[in-house]
């Protein structure tokens, strides 16, 4: 080689290798990728550009940074010529500074007051946090009303959170896995320890400082004995250093058998003076590494986790033994109410899971110290798609009380499909208890003002006595590397749940608006567009997999993702839904059933007890009826769940063409990210309706009136076509495959691996156009390839495709069956399509069925 040949390669590698870095700084993971973008507004010249920090407190300093570089990309487009500044302090600090205005009182350390004032003939603006925390989320506020409405609001804002305690719980292993988590793997951990490199965690926390969240809790709630080593806390303490710039304060879950399992004492029990005093001990030490840690999470007798039922003792009192050694250092215990026996007897018609933590936690209300906080999920089983408030939250009127919702997907899809949460939770807050029979809707009861007086918000000091000191909203988050939460439309339930914690008034509808403009574009057709979107994907989601409060028809003890109707059944999870010959539903009456209906307070038991008066949505939850039963508007039962589940997957099909009509609108990446996911859920939703549909078909013996169920004229079975290579098998649950059969290509004929099989139908309809749907199951571990030709020539570009998604389960199932859609293709009767399958380890290219259906882009099918 030359020496200018050399020289060229040179440079060659150099440009590659400067190209490579900023891509991959381009992808640090970053609150920008969420909704801080800050994309240019049309902004009046009046908007001040310049920032005036007045005091110096950390958070303060991160407030005006946050200013600087908001007002930097807002402005940046229509730069201001003004000397105005945007004056951010405390009150007092505010006060000092402009003694010519009358800054109201903001008692709550966490509240703000955002207002115009008169200075050397300028106008400022001012931000006056009660404390420097108030200001921080002051500034936010500011730049959110920015970004929104392109202007400041012309007459001053006041705001203060409902609640104290807005937390996230993130379910993180020390080894960087994360449960139940659907992005990735952790940002606070690797192999055993905290992770080198905390920018992540910092950018998360700005992201939560944005929308008002004060807590973050890091460890999963199962497996959390290590924390509490003496390295992990130094460790933690890092974590805790990250997240303290922006008002985040750090919370570990702790594993009530610690004392035993890492401290050496023989025995857990939380009466023991000598585990009392190991917990004091342990939470000075905690104290001195993190002065400002917020306290401890607790699931306890709980799927497998030890508790203090193993010592006869109540959740009050291993609660007050960690509260008490917590309350010197003003930290607190959010103690789940999430206990219940899992090896309940599924042949007792009077078992029932969801009774379990009112009938246990109901008797301790007035029992727990102060700075205890009962954390109650929404309903009374688990997350699923729809069920009643947990009644637990009108039985305890002396206890402080947080509620726990997930922002991860768990049951709902797991961030493959859209389903934007913030509806469910508004029912949730709005939700009204009648306990005494007066108003006590739920977000009173977590505001701490339906029982007692308001004692005031903030991170005061903790109150003495057994009274209430609110409580608060918790949001499981489970977010990882992979742009928090992979998708992006799945940031509107993190962004959604921070602003409902801090205003519980707030709609859905404007949430969404307010996300939607910051994170995809302020036009307003696209604004519409995908609002409209992420208002219909909660109850489509309903729709489509477990309506009428069946709940999630998933396999409960695997993977809660796809299909699977009796997973839940014949077992002691308590997940039931009771579907027999005759009709479904469990009964949870006073009067028949097991009782649960009667743990409401009275108003609202009546409501439930009595079937015509129970909503449609929850029926099933509540009552067991004939599959003829009919709903309120006359419709049967057994034709609602057809039709619900065919409008459900219609909804989802439409998500793809609505979304197609943003190209050129919005951010091309966000487009391309977003536009397969959408695809990808159309799809599943017709695995999810077909199985339920047949299912329920089968068991019944009623037929659809539409005739659409258990019929698909236009399919085309793969086990009925000419196979080579490939072998019939059945799909377990069987409902999850058409007909329950699939074809997979794993044994050759000598017993060794096959190399490609090929599925061969003769085409017999009439002429034309189709688009050809492949249903085929994508399994974990390998990338299965297909082929689709017609008489041996492909069938156009998208003709060859690779299994290559990552789907939950290594069997052939609902969780992994997927579409893949041919467009427009020529068939005459006579024609051979074929496919071909190559297996890939594991993958064995398993094929269900194709579908054929007029082609929608076919210039035949648009005269
Ligand atoms: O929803 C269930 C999950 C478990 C979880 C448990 C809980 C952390 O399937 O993964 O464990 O609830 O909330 O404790």
């Amino acid at each position: 080689m030359d020496s200018r040949s050399k020289h060229i390669r040179r440079a060659l590698l150099l440009a590659i290798t400067t190209i490579w870095i900023l891509s991959q700084n381009a992808r640090a993971q970053s609150a920008d990728q969420a909704w801080l973008k800050y994309a240019p507004i049309h902004a009046s010249s009046s908007i001040p550009s310049n920032v005036l920090p007045l005091g110096d407190s950390p958070l303060e300093q991160s407030a005006a940074q946050e200013l600087k570089r908001g007002l930097a990309g807002l402005l940046s487009e229509s730069p201001a010529h003004n000397s105005s500044v945007i004056a951010i302090g405390t009150v007092n600090e505010i006060r000092a500074a402009y003694p010519q205005i009358a800054i109201p009182d903001v008692p709550d350390p966490e509240g703000f007051v955002l207002t115009q004032a008169r200075k050397n003939n300028r106008i400022d603006w001012v931000i006056a946090g009660g404390r420097d925390r108030g200001a921080l989320y002051g500034a936010f506020a500011l730049l959110r009303i920015l970004s929104e409405s392109q202007k400041l609001p012309g007459s001053a804002v006041r705001s203060t959170p409902a609640m104290p305690i807005r937390w996230v719980d993130e379910w993180d292993n020390a080894d960087g896995s994360i449960e139940r988590g659907y992005a990735g793997r952790s940002i606070f951990f690797e192999g055993g320890k905290v992770r080198d490199d905390l920018k992540p965690v910092e950018e998360y926390a700005r992201l939560l400082a944005s929308v008002g969240i004060n807590g973050c809790n890091v460890n999963n709630v199962n497996n959390a004995a290590a924390f509490l080593e003496p390295q992990m806390l130094q460790n933690l303490a890092r974590a805790a250093g990250a997240m303290r710039p922006w008002g985040v304060r750090l919370a570990i879950s702790v594993d009530i058998a610690s004392p035993q399992k890492i401290g050496g004492l023989a025995t857990y029990d939380p009466l023991d003076p000598k585990v009392k005093a190991w917990w004091s001990a342990k939470i000075d030490e905690i104290y001195a590494l993190i002065p400002d840690f917020a306290g401890f999470t607790v699931k306890a007798d709980s799927e497998g986790q030890p508790g203090p039922a193993s010592y006869g003792r109540t959740p009050a009192d291993a609660a007050n033994t960690l509260a008490a050694a917590l309350a010197p250092h003003n930290g607190v215990v959010l103690y789940r109410a999430f206990v219940y026996n899992h090896h309940l007897d599924w042949t007792d018609p009077k078992a029932d899971r969801a009774r379990a933590a009112y009938d246990i936690f109901h008797p301790l209300d007035g029992k727990f110290l102060p700075n205890v906080i009962v954390q109650t999920k929404e309903g009374p089983i688990d997350f699923q798609v729809r069920e009643p408030v947990s009644p637990l939250f009108g039985g305890l009127t002396e206890t402080s009380q947080a509620l726990e919702l997930q922002i991860t997907q768990e049951y709902t899809g797991q961030q493959r499909h859209l389903v934007y949460l913030a509806p469910m939770w508004k029912e949730v807050l709005d939700f009204d208890m009648r306990v005494g029979d007066r108003s006590t809707p739920i977000k009173s009861i977590l505001a701490g003002t339906a029982f007692h007086q308001p004692i005031g918000g903030g991170l005061g000091p903790p109150r003495t006595g057994l009274r209430p000191w609110g409580g608060g909203m918790i949001g499981v988050a489970g977010v990882g590397r992979d742009a928090w939460l992979g998708s992006p439309l799945a940031l509107a339930n993190l962004y959604a749940f921070g602003r409902l914690a801090w205003d519980p008034n707030l709609t859905p509808e404007q949430i969404a608006e307010e996300w939607t403009r910051q994170s995809v574009s302020a036009d307003e057709a696209v604004v519409q567009k995908v609002d409209a979107m992420l208002m219909r994907s909660w109850p489509a989601y309903e729709n489509y997999t477990g309506p009428l409060g069946l709940q999630t028809l998933t396999d409960i003890t695997g993977t809660h993702y796809g299909p699977g109707i009796e997973g839940s059944e014949n077992n002691g999870w308590g997940q039931w839904h009771r579907a027999d010959r005759e009709g479904v539903g469990m009964d949870r009456t006073v009067a028949t059933g097991t009782g649960y209906a009667g743990q409401y307070p009275p108003e609202v038991a009546n409501i439930y007890e009595n079937v015509a008066t129970t909503p449609d949505d929850l029926l099933l939850f509540f009552h067991h009826v004939p599959y003829a039963y009919k709903l309120h508007d006359g419709k049967t039962v057994i034709q609602y769940l057809y039709d619900s589940h065919y409008e459900g997957a219609a909804t989802a099909a439409q998500f793809v063409r609505e979304w197609e009509s943003l190209k050129g609108r919005i951010d091309p990446a966000l487009y391309e990210n977003m536009l397969p996911r959408l695809e990808y859920q159309a799809g599943h939703a017709i695995v999810w309706r077909d199985a339920v549909v047949q299912y329920f078909l089968k068991l019944s013996g009623i037929p659809d009136e539409h005739g659409r169920a258990g019929n698909y004229p236009n399919r085309l079975e793969a086990e009925d076509a000419k196979l080579t290579g490939y072998q019939v098998v059945d799909i377990k649950p069987w409902e999850d495959a058409s007909r329950g059969k699939a074809i997979s290509c794993t044994q050759g004929p000598q017993g060794g691996a096959q190399r490609s099989c090929s599925t061969e139908w003769v085409y017999n309809g009439a002429a034309g156009n189709y688009d050809i749907a492949i249903q085929y199951f994508d399994l974990q571990g390998g990338v299965a390839k297909f082929t689709l030709t017609v008489n041996g020539q492909s069938a156009g570009p998208e003709a060859n495709w690779s299994a290559d998604a990552s789907l939950p389960n290594r069997h052939l199932h609902g969780d992994n069956s997927t579409r893949h859609i041919v467009p427009n293709v020529e068939l005459k009767p006579g024609d051979a399509i074929r496919i071909e399958g190559i297996p890939d380890g594991p993958d064995s290219a398993a094929l269900d069925y194709i579908e054929l259906s007029p082609a929608t882009n076919s210039p035949l099918n648009s005269h």
